[in-house]
């Protein structure tokens, strides 16, 4: 960053081969908040390469659990006593309130204290095989080399996710930020490296997956890819691992029912249906962005969330007094814009925003105001299609089984929401969306211990929780005789 050098490979810190760099540009006011090294396809190469002989030669792997619990600690440690600064570089990057950044560092604090006990905990399973000379047992090993690509909108806390369990593991890993969003993840590694992760374990490179991508993924040294991105992209790093057989961990996203039935608690449904698809501006994998209401309520609804829609306070990450950000660039404005042009082509009714703030001191943010739109409908793009930006798409509902097809109608399957006070009904409706998180009256939180990730196009496989840590391992099957004699098959 800013001349010193970004890349970490084999335990030092380099510069880009050819002595590449890219500017990266804070989003609240388009100025070039640092300049950062920009990896050549061979340095990606080297760092692949480097975790290869890191893992191949067996220290790292073999460390005893308790040494690399206790290394998670230190970074966890870490990270609370950097938070400060770690969270200001977070919103300098992505343009999000400094109150969301703290949020993701404290989760990010709880991820590492979360695998550090899970791995000091976890056993190995005896397998009963009716022989008293045989020990039979199932066991855990690290995968190997891992490529982890994070996106923009969570840049330390998504690329975490994956670090953590990867190295409570025993892997060894290359990882890759958003080209749009580094800076978290460069400082972050200066930690892992003050908290003692041995050199080889954790290497770190920067640049565009069009630049870095065929280097990372389309490489017979790696065992495990996991990605958190857009669709599209993960689709392409499938079809890559895929000549390789390389296990792949994909989590692309979502278009996130929440289901507001009549009997719904009425101040908690409005503020959480808002918080659920501005926060972040919308950014969110998770955003609730499909507002599915009881028809009986939804004209009143909507009037109410258009209403506080209007005064929530847009405006820079750092200014204590706004409550959401700009979108991360330029370009991702510029996409934003044209899902809102379509959605009034395709008949959808703008009850608010569609547009850029008018406030002179915002202008040369990439900030764009809350926008909802009423009457929408399945055969319209942006009810189907990720946005990813501060748009609500508002469906009407009669009954039940209508408000469970409509929420299930969707190629996606992160995340959902079911709002009701009958206890009934809302058991036998989460039990019926086929969507990896279902909150009942709630919306968008998590917890490191519980597992997230999506059925249909979300994406495969899982992170956080128990299993977040089984994609970072194989297993294997021991089969030991004590009293080893013949099988007597073959007499001759
Ligand atoms: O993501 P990309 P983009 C969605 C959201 C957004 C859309 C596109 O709808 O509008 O995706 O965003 C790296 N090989 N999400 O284009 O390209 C890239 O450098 C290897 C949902 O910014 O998927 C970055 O590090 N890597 C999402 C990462 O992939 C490649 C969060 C994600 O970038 C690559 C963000 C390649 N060929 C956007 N091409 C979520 N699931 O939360 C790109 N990359």
């Amino acid at each position: 960053m800013d001349g010193e050098p970004d890349l970490y490979i084999g335990g030092s810190w380099r510069h880009a081969s050819d002595g590449g760099t890219r500017e990266v540009i804070n989003p609240s006011d388009g100025s070039v908040a640092a300049t950062v090294d920009e990896a050549t396809p061979d340095d990606a190469r080297a760092a692949v390469a480097a975790a290869r002989a890191a893992f191949d030669d067996g220290q790292w792997p073999a460390t005893a659990v308790a040494d690399r619990a206790a290394l998670l600690l230190r970074v966890a440690d870490l990270l609370q006593r950097d938070k400060d600064r770690l969270a200001r570089l977070e919103t300098l990057d992505t343009g999000k309130t400094l109150a969301e950044s703290e949020i993701d560092i404290d989760d990010v604090t709880s991820v590492f204290r979360y695998y550090a006990h899970l791995i000091a905990t976890q056993s190995d399973r005896l397998v009963d095989v009716g022989d008293p000379t045989v020990i039979s047992r199932v066991v855990r090993e690290p995968i190997g080399v891992c490529v982890l690509i994070a996106p923009w909108n969570y840049p330390l806390l998504q690329m975490v996710w994956k670090i953590a369990p990867a190295l409570a593991a025993g892997a060894t890993m290359v990882a890759k930020p958003s080209e749009v969003t580094p800076l978290t993840t460069i400082a972050f590694t200066h930690l892992l490296v003050e908290a003692g992760v041995p050199a080889g374990v954790v290497n770190l490179v920067q640049g565009s997956g069009a630049r870095l991508g065929e280097a990372l993924t389309d490489n017979a040294a790696v065992d495990l890819i996991s990605f958190t991105g857009g669709a599209a992209t993960g689709r392409v790093i499938a079809e890559t691992a895929a000549k390789h057989v390389t296990r792949v961990a994909l989590e692309l996203g979502g278009k996130n029912p929440h289901i507001v039935f009549a009997d719904a608690d009425w101040e908690s449904s409005v503020d959480q249906v808002l918080t659920g698809v501005f926060l972040h501006s919308g950014q969110v994998c998770s955003s609730g962005t499909r507002l599915i209401a009881e028809e009986s309520i939804a004209d009143d609804f909507v009037a109410e969330l258009a209403r506080r829609a209007e005064k929530i306070r847009v405006g820079d990450g750092m200014d204590p007094t706004s409550e959401t950000g700009p979108l991360v660039s330029e370009q991702h404005r510029a996409k934003v814009e044209e899902y809102v042009a379509l959605g009034i082509s395709e008949g959808a009714v703008l009850v608010t925003g569609g547009a850029r703030p008018d406030d002179p001191a915002l202008a040369a943010g990439s900030f764009y105001l809350p926008t909802i739109f009423d009457r929408c409908d399945r055969s319209m793009r942006i009810v189907t299609e990720e946005t990813f930006g501060p748009i609500l798409t508002v469906e009407r509902f009669t009954e039940e089984s209508e408000a469970i097809a409509l929420g299930n109608d969707t190629q996606y399957g992160l995340a959902a929401g079911v709002r009701t006070s009958d206890a009934a009904r809302g058991e036998r409706v989460v039990r019926a969306l086929r969507h990896g998180t279902v909150w009942l009256n709630d919306f968008g939180y998590y917890t490191a211990a519980a597992e997230w990730g999506g059925y249909g196009k979300s994406g495969n496989g899982r992170e956080l929780g128990p299993t977040g840590l089984a994609e970072y391992q194989e297993i294997k099957h021991i089969w030991h005789n004590v009293a080893p004699k013949p099988a007597g098959w073959f007499k001759g």
